[in-house]
């Protein structure tokens, strides 16, 4: 089958495009959800947000932005997207745990990741704080005729801070090479975005009205993800113009920390269900059956488990930094 790029969105799949969005979601799937089991043994002390549910919105990096050209950006639940944009898995694990051989060095932690080797510039705890931030790397990608294009990753929480909308506005103004990604996973902590904004709005909708290309991704669908991603992609780099991509998803786990929190009530059992019902992996894995066959699905976990497993026991042998280096680097 042949891929289609251009600035349309009817875009024919391949066989390889598929295995590899699959194959990425699983990875990150089955690394959060060995974060989450190992998070009680005390090894990692971080808090920790994970992105177990919501998988699909990092996966396309994998695929479409690996290049160092293209620079990410991203908040407090960054784990997917460190490795969907070819993060080291040890590195990650040993940041988590505290580690000397962590991406920043053991004294980041899950929320401030950086890795300029792989093209990630910074995760941080501050919402909506990478925003501007990542209209800087496109400023300066602009002023000195760099290739490539920033990406930055946020919730719907994100987009109810002041400074999203002034970096929306500076962006258009100054014809950004950028990609504003909210993950729209209806929740801010415990509060549904009814109670955080007018009833009925469609945030791609709202926000194209300041006068940003905005898309909409039904998140249900990796391969949808994937070619809005491939538009937005194609958009940036032949008309030099930002562009805004609402992808709606959900988080599985509590907003923070290893377990489910559902005995809290504050989400609609039906809603919860709706979500399990049509996760991911499953939707791709009855869409695309005849691609991924129960054996090419078996090599994977093997695969991914055994990196999973190098990547665990040398983080868990590895140092911590030496307190000589605790005041270098740190900002406040
Ligand atoms: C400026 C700021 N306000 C509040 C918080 C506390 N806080 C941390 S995460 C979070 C929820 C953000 O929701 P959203 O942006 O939708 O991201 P999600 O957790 O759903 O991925 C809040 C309110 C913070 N870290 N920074
Ligand atoms: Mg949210």
């Amino acid at each position: 089958m042949v891929i289609i790029i251009g600035l349309s969105l009817k875009m024919k799949i391949s066989a390889k495009i598929v295995s590899q969005i699959y194959y990425q979601i699983l990875r990150i799937r089955e690394i959060e959800s060995r974060i989450s089991k190992e998070y009680t043994e005390w090894k990692m002390r971080c808090p920790v947000h994970l992105s177990i549910g919501q998988e699909s919105v990092a996966a396309p990096l994998s695929v479409l932005f690996k290049n160092k050209k293209y620079e990410v950006l991203s908040g407090h639940r960054a784990h997917a997207h460190y490795l969907g944009k070819g993060g080291n898995l040890f590195k990650l694990i040993s940041e988590i745990m505290g580690k000397s051989t962590g991406c920043s060095g053991g004294r980041g932690g899950s929320m401030h990741l950086i890795d300029k080797d792989v093209g990630f510039l910074l995760s941080t705890a501050i919402v909506a704080n990478s925003i501007p931030v990542a209209a800087g790397v496109a400023l300066s990608k602009k002023i000195k005729k760099e290739k490539g294009l920033a990406l930055v990753f946020f919730g719907d929480g994100a987009i109810e801070e002041g400074v999203f909308y002034e970096t929306i506005n500076f962006s258009i103004i100054k014809n950004l090479p950028i990609i504003f990604i909210c993950e729209n996973n209806k929740y801010s902590v415990y509060s549904n975005l009814d109670v955080r904004q007018p009833k009925n709005r469609k945030i791609h909708k709202m926000v194209e009205k300041i006068g940003i290309k905005s898309v909409f991704s039904n998140g249900l669908n990796a391969i949808e993800i994937y070619q809005k991603f491939l538009y937005a992609k194609n958009y940036v780099e032949r008309k030099n113009k930002p562009i805004f991509l609402e992808i709606n998803t959900y988080r599985y786990l509590e907003h923070c920390g290893p377990f489910d929190d559902d005995n809290l009530k504050y989400r609609p059992k039906k809603e919860i269900d709706f979500w399990k019902k049509n996760d991911p992996l499953t939707f791709l894995e009855k869409k695309y059956d005849k691609i991924l066959n129960k054996k090419k699905i078996n090599n994977y976990k093997n695969k991914i488990s055994n990196e999973i497993n190098l990547s665990f026991n040398k983080a868990k042998r590895s140092k911590y930094p030496k307190s000589s280096i605790k005041d270098k680097e740190i900002y406040a």
